[in-house]
């Protein structure tokens, strides 16, 4: 990488961290992005994380990949203004240990955290953080999205030729759909659109407007009902003026699921307590297959939400 500015930092944890940051490298490689890689552990060689963060102020965005108790992204996250992505790695627990220690962020220290051991969706939402002012780069994520989508549709067709035997009359034809979507009115220079489910504590709503304000965003938020998807598509309707999503959901998250699905530009997530003490929506927000990161906060973490918005904006 050199002579070339690296513009992510990747710290690893533990050098036994590899496999997953070699799914970060992989994605960064394929679109071009360079990056910088360390490792220092928050425990071990905490001086030499501030050292490294504080030192590298060009950076903008970090990824910490870690297992066990995953305080290194928090460490990371104390020492700049810069989004964090965390990766919780898989050492015990099914990674759940790290994933908690990652997401479950104090208040104005917010951190987006991936599915366990996903480090490529951590490069894929780092991506799209600096698509948010580079068209080109923006353009190349909305491609790689769709030959995401098309091996899916490619994939029914290979399946059905695989399985089907001759006494089942599967049709090997694309069904075809409408995707005609309805006109809602975005305002023409909303940065922030917040679609909030319906259901969802009218005390959370309100914190979350009252930070909106604060940190003097120019937002959209609306209310939506998951037995409307119409109205949920024409939301996510492109405006060139929308940096970033924010969506709020709990139980099964539906709502966080629809809204990446409808985009390239970031989203970002914040799981409600329903039931469950909110471990159902916190991890169906979180362990989002490759290609479609939800930047994950805590539980309820509405107003961190914000300011993680606002760090991506970066203005
Ligand atoms: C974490 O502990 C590291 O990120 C790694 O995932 C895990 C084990 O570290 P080692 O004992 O292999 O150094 O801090």
């Amino acid at each position: 990488m050199s002579g070339i500015q690296p513009k992510i930092m990747i710290i690893m944890g533990s050098a036994s961290d590899k496999v997953i940051a070699q799914k970060t490298i992989k994605v960064l490689d394929e679109m071009k992005i360079a990056y910088d890689l360390k490792v220092a552990s928050a425990h071990r060689t905490h001086e030499r994380v501030k050292h490294i963060v504080k030192t590298h102020s060009n950076i903008d965005v970090f990824i910490a990949i870690a297992g066990l108790a995953a305080h290194l992204p928090g460490v990371i996250a104390s020492f700049t203004d810069k989004p964090v992505i965390a990766v919780p790695v898989d050492v015990k627990f099914d990674g759940l240990d790290a994933l908690v220690s990652s997401v479950q962020m104090v208040k104005g220290v917010p951190i987006a955290t991936m599915g366990v051991d996903r480090g490529d969706n951590a490069a894929w939402l780092a991506c799209e953080i600096l698509a948010v002012y580079d068209k080109s780069l923006q353009d190349k994520l909305v491609v790689k999205r769709e030959s995401y989508n098309q091996k899916i549709e490619n994939s029914q067709i290979e399946l059905i030729e695989d399985i089907a035997t001759d006494s089942y009359k599967f049709s090997t034809e694309i069904d075809e759909y409408s995707d005609e979507i309805k006109d809602v009115n975005i305002p023409k220079d909303v940065e922030v659109v917040v679609l909030v489910e319906e259901d969802t504590d009218n005390k959370l709503v309100d914190s979350l407007a009252t930070k909106l304000n604060l940190l003097g965003l120019n937002y959209l938020l609306e209310k939506v009902s998951l037995t409307n998807p119409d109205l949920i598509s024409a939301y996510m309707k492109s405006q060139e003026s929308v940096k970033v999503y924010i969506a709020v959901s709990g139980l099964s998250t539906v709502l966080i699921g629809a809204v990446v699905a409808h985009t390239t530009k970031p989203v970002i997530g914040v799981p409600c307590s329903t039931k469950l003490n909110g471990l159902d929506s916190l991890l169906s927000a979180i362990q989002m297959p490759p290609g479609v990161p939800v930047a994950t906060l805590g539980l309820d973490a509405v107003e961190n939400a914000v300011i993680y918005a606002k760090k991506i904006i970066g203005k």
